[in-house]
């Protein structure tokens, strides 16, 4: 009996303390925002940013890697990239709309969501809404019976894909806007509907663009309001560019940073010291450096707010008939994946519908052959060790053999950025002829980090982390062989032809 009492006794104690240190350990770390106490040394500012980590929503968007913009609307039928509110809506009537085929286009290229421009600037909602008669509902297509959101989320339900939604703040159209209260009500009525009436949503996008209301009127947004509205009707939804969850990389060209930093003294703009704050540093979503140790010496706060890279297939947002010799080449496409998904961000892909209501047949080949061309790359890791977490100090090297004597091109790094992003700096070797090479060198690593160098033939690389902040979790290090892409096109080896 005694004994009984003491095993019990023994257990009771081993999972309090199991308890304890894990209650400790989870104070260590700072979900998406942390506040620097005044006076903090430097060493104890950069220990802080290393334990910034990315909420349950911001980690499964990260992990997405691929996502899709689907720019369609009265622009479409117009030729603009701005209406300004005035078109007729009996414009709309996409004759062969099917937005199957668009979504099963974007699950074929590779892609993990896709977001609709719900309402672009022009304030003409792509849903029958009840807010507003520049809608759909007042256009000839389905006798306005159409409803292109449900069309679209449907679809993505049908092949797999989360689904987001663009609604524009800046509202060309409505009477009220300029006139804040009301406008911000109009608006969220407008969210409202979205988030409540076609299921799941994953993320929502707000533009930065904005302009004046009727008679110069100057719209003030209540964020913090429309925040509420989102998380407590779409609690897994991130919310980015105006949001607070997602940052806009700073440029419409499909690059980010080679120094991309996820945790970052940037403070997103719509929260009301926003502007100050990030005045009194000196930069904005435009600037260079976002999280450097110079910058976390002067900042007084730190959030997760990772980057994600906006660009169109084409050079306009919009479809026109015009730009159809004008879809990025797929050698511009790759350079774009190896600067986006392969330098810590989300990639945001638009590819517009056209005016019949299909993803026009240029745009899908070329996806085809994008979505083909990763898939050769990233389709054999030629390092032979079986993937495991690397704690890394500063300084600490690990050596990798590369299988079947493979000519390589390309290594691929990753953190554990549920921990934090932590590395700063790394270096690449290979192991030629016996001869350690330099191959590559970077700086930040964060969820993804793709770097590319001349073709060599390895027995080894090497990866040093020169620099970091705490210990760095390296969860994975590939080695690639990516194929050169003819300069000309039309020499490409991949060829696709698409069933319309
Ligand atoms: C910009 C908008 O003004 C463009 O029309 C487009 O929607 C792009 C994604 O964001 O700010």
């Amino acid at each position: 009996m005694k004994k009984n009492v003491l095993i019990i006794v023994c257990i009771t104690l081993a999972l309090f303390s199991c308890a304890f240190f894990l209650a400790k350990e989870k104070k260590q770390y700072h979900v998406k925002t942390v506040k620097f106490a005044n006076g903090l040394s430097l060493d104890r500012k950069v220990d802080i940013a290393s334990r910034l980590i990315p909420t349950r929503r911001q980690l499964a968007w990260q992990q997405l890697e691929l996502t899709a913009f689907l720019h369609f609307g009265i622009n479409t039928f117009t030729g603009r990239e701005w209406g300004d509110g005035t078109e007729d809506p009996r414009l709309f009537n996409p004759g062969d709309f099917d937005a199957g085929q668009w979504i099963s286009t974007l699950k074929d290229a590779g892609f993990k969501l896709a977001i609709i421009t719900a309402k672009h600037h022009d304030g003409f909602c792509l849903w029958p809404t009840k807010t507003t008669r520049h809608s759909v509902q007042y256009s000839p297509w389905k006798n306005g019976c159409g409803d292109v959101v449900k069309e679209v989320k449907e679809a993505c339900d049908r092949y797999g894909l989360k689904f987001g939604i663009y609604l524009s703040p800046w509202d060309r159209n409505a009477d009220c806007y300029g006139d804040s209260p009301r406008y911000n009500q109009f608006f969220i009525d407008q969210l409202t509907e979205l988030l409540t009436n076609y299921g799941e949503v994953h993320e929502v996008w707000f533009d930065g663009a904005n302009g004046e209301g009727p008679n110069g009127a100057k719209q003030i947004y209540d964020w913090q309001e429309f925040y509420e509205v989102i998380h407590r009707l779409q609690p897994n939804a991130v919310t980015a560019i105006k949001g607070d969850d997602v940052r806009w990389v700073g440029n419409e060209d499909g690059y980010g940073r080679e120094t991309e930093w996820s945790a970052t003294a940037l403070t997103p703009s719509a929260y009301h010291r926003g502007d100050e704050q990030n005045k009194k540093l000196g930069i904005n979503s435009q600037s260079k450096d976002l999280g450097s140790r110079e910058l976390l010496d002067k900042a007084t706060e730190l959030f997760w707010y990772p980057s994600e890279v906006d660009v169109s297939i084409r050079p306009g947002w919009f479809y026109r008939i015009e730009e159809d010799d004008k879809v990025k080449s797929l050698r511009e496409l790759t350079d774009i994946y190896f600067k986006s998904v392969g330098y810590n961000s989300v990639l945001l892909l638009n590819i517009p519908p056209d005016d019949k209501g299909r993803i026009n047949k240029k745009d899908s080949i070329r996806l085809m052959e994008f979505a083909r061309h990763i898939k050769i790359i990233f389709d054999e890791n030629y390092v032979r060790e079986k993937p495991a977490l690397w704690k890394a100090r500063k300084g600490d090297a690990k050596e990798y053999s590369i299988k079947n004597s493979a000519t390589i091109n390309t290594i691929l790094l990753q953190e554990d950025i549920s921990e934090g992003q932590r590395v700063e700096s790394f270096s690449c070797k290979a192991l030629i002829d016996d001869n350690w090479i330099p191959v590559a060198e970077g700086t930040t690593i964060g969820y993804k980090r793709i770097v590319r160098f001349d073709d060599c033939r390895p027995a080894k690389i090497r990866i040093t982390i020169n620099e970091t902040r705490n210990r760095a979790n390296i969860s994975s290090v590939g080695a690639y062989y990516a194929p050169n892409i003819a300069a000309d096109e039309n020499e490409s080896s991949i060829k696709f032809t698409i069933d319309e």
